[in-house]
């Protein structure tokens, strides 16, 4: 496995590679999650890299960037166990070097939930993921549906500039209790790391209501939102049925719907979601 943080280094080392190409792009504090999007390039392709960034532009001012964990020898001792080929850490002037000011903005599908909520978040998502497109130049590129507006936003970034990459997007990996890993589960403290698959629970309630027949998207919205609200130690943030394509928020009969919240466990702020078809 090599691994380089010199853009002229990646160049270098990528033409080297036999496609296809299998991209994974992080933000590094690597976990199950992480690793299930790298197996599956890994499947898929003959060639696989990873990059591990942590992109200042998609955090807001008052949110953890300083504080975001960082743990670089074991992410590249788990990614070199993955068989991973090359793995790119570039430096933040490379990314962003002095003068900087071009960016790539998403328009309405940013305008929703996550994005409403996180001003700037998304154009920072969007144009550092169009940045190592066209430094890591790959065949195909792995997201999860953990977060499921940014793979929403980055399909439509692809088609829109016409981005030559297929863009795969895998299933959400879950603690056995439910609760979605993410690198921000560490913030948890024991208490609030067994409330936390209250998350999970409202989805799933959510979900069994609507089997069982439940259409009226404020039906479910609101079972989402009781179960969140008997957790005392969760704070809801939203509470969402929303059209899986537009993320409009449905109102009236539902056939097919993604269902998102977001949760605060005091600055923690975890999400998570689930995708209802008939
Ligand atoms: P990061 O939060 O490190 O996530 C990297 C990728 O892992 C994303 O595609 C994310 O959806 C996926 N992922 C995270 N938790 C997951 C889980 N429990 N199951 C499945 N996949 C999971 O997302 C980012 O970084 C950044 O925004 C990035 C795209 C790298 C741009 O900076």
């Amino acid at each position: 496995m090599k691994v380089v943080s010199e853009l002229l280094e990646l160049r270098s080392v990528r033409s080297g590679l036999e496609s296809p190409v299998g991209f994974v792009p992080t933000m590094g504090y690597l976990h199950e999650g992480h690793l299930s999007l790298v197996r599956q390039a890994r499947a898929e392709c003959r060639s696989v890299v990873t990059s591990i960034f942590v992109n200042p532009t998609q955090f807001g001012p008052k949110e953890d960037l300083a504080a975001y964990p960082r743990d670089l020898e074991r992410d590249l001792a788990l990614l070199n166990r993955e068989y991973v080929d090359l793995v790119w850490t570039p430096e933040p002037e490379t990314i962003y070097p002095p003068g900087f000011q071009t960016w790539v903005t998403v328009e309405e599908a940013t305008q929703r939930l996550e994005g409403a909520l996180r001003p700037g978040h998304f154009r920072g998502v969007t144009t550092v993921v169009t940045k190592l497109f066209n430094c890591v130049d790959p065949d195909r590129a792995y997201f999860g549906q953990k977060d499921a507006q940014q793979s929403l936003v980055i399909r439509r970034l692809v088609q829109d500039l016409n981005i030559p990459v297929k863009v795969i997007v895998c299933p959400t990996v879950r603690e056995t209790d439910g609760l979605a890993l993410s690198s921000r589960n560490v913030y948890l403290s024991e208490q609030e790391r067994q409330a936390a698959p209250v998350l999970y629970r409202a989805l799933t309630a959510a979900q069994l209501a609507f089997l069982d027949g439940e259409r009226q998207a404020e039906a479910l919205r609101k079972i989402m939102s009781d179960t969140v609200i008997a957790e005392p130690l969760a704070d809801l943030q939203y509470a969402s049925c929303a059209d899986p394509d537009t993320l409009i928020e449905l109102e009236s009969r539902v056939e097919r719907a993604l269902l998102s919240m977001a949760v605060f466990f005091r600055k923690t702020r975890l999400i998570d979601n689930l995708l209802l078809e008939e």
